[in-house]
């Protein structure tokens, strides 16, 4: 197995929340003046979802803050398309500022809002960096020649759902979009694809943890695989490798608010080579887990399918 799940999953419930909420999953994860800062998604009892902050100072025992980190926007230009809530949270560093991506959904669709924060105590709405219906967008935590990257994936009628890559010089135009990983035909993510945590540099390539659905006869099962970018060409891939390195096992992973659910926001690399990997369970809780780095990137690299 490529991932050591920790002993002590789940490490967030909704119990450890001091407002009410049905849910805590799917969160970015970084690491802020040797704290872990976990940004998770909430379902309130409505229904629909918010997003939290959590603390820690070794990435395993999180304290939760009194109070939401992003809840909806109720007025100004944001709030026509928040109005059925915010999800999924991805957050990097770069260039001083922690960069939090989320899905906004509204009547009119799922798009995804860009916010940026410098302390976690207050947070700034920038801009809608997409159109309807994009999901799973990661921006990388460096620029390519110049320009900001990001990993996403638009929802499309024809194709199965796939992976693209599309760039911009300011965050918030983007385009030179491209399709860059496709799902692989019968299996275990050929019904769609999309990347999870934030890219992690390493020495031979661009880390991309991604999740990838199967459909079954018991409906569907969300995994975890890992694809190896070029680090000066992000749009090449060098290789995806062919066997999940996660899948729902553990009974907080197999039952809860969507069954047979492991989905990924967020990574943080360690200096001993050793990554935490997190995750949500089952639409309900939060897990970590921890891999070698280096171990993934041989998955990508010695055992791989065609990315297309
Ligand atoms: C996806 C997203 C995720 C969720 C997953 C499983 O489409 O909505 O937020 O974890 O489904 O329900």
């Amino acid at each position: 197995m490529s991932i050591t799940r920790y002993h002590g999953n789940p490490v967030l419930t909704a119990k450890d929340v001091p407002y009410p909420v049905a849910t805590v999953h799917n969160a970015g994860v970084v690491k802020f003046d040797d704290r872990y800062i976990m940004i998770f998604r909430s379902h309130t009892r409505n229904g629909r979802s918010i997003l939290g902050k959590a603390e820690s100072p070794d990435g395993y025992n999180f304290t939760v803050d009194k109070e939401p980190f992003m809840v909806p926007a109720t007025e100004g230009a944001f709030r026509e398309y928040e109005e059925y809530g915010i999800e999924d949270p991805r957050v990097i560093f770069l260039d001083g500022e922690f960069l939090v991506t989320y899905s906004a959904y509204s009547r009119n669709g799922v798009r995804i809002g860009l916010a940026k924060t410098t302390d976690f105590s207050s947070v700034h709405r920038i801009s809608f960096i997409t159109q309807a219906d994009y999901r799973n967008v990661v921006i990388f935590p460096e620029k390519f020649n110049g320009l900001y990257a990001r990993l996403d994936r638009p929802h499309s009628e024809i194709s199965p759902w796939s992976i693209w890559i599309s760039y911009s010089p300011d965050l918030v135009y983007w385009g030179e979009s491209r399709l860059i990983m496709k799902p692989c035909q019968y299996h275990w993510d050929e019904m769609k694809i999309g990347p999870g945590a934030p890219p992690v540099k390493t020495s031979r390539g661009w880390l991309n943890i991604y999740h990838g659905v199967f459909s079954t006869m018991d409906g569907s099962i969300y995994r975890l695989g890992v694809a190896l970018h070029d680090l000066h060409d992000p749009s090449k891939i060098l290789g995806v490798g062919d066997e999940w390195i996660l899948q729902p096992e553990e009974p907080y992973e197999i039952t809860g608010y969507v069954h047979n659910v492991v989905f990924c926001c967020g990574a943080v690399p360690e200096e001993d080579g050793s990554i935490k990997i997190y995750w949500g369970g089952a639409d309900s809780v939060m897990c970590v887990g921890t891999a070698r780095t280096e171990d993934l990137v041989d998955q990508c690299l010695n055992n791989s399918r065609k990315p297309l």
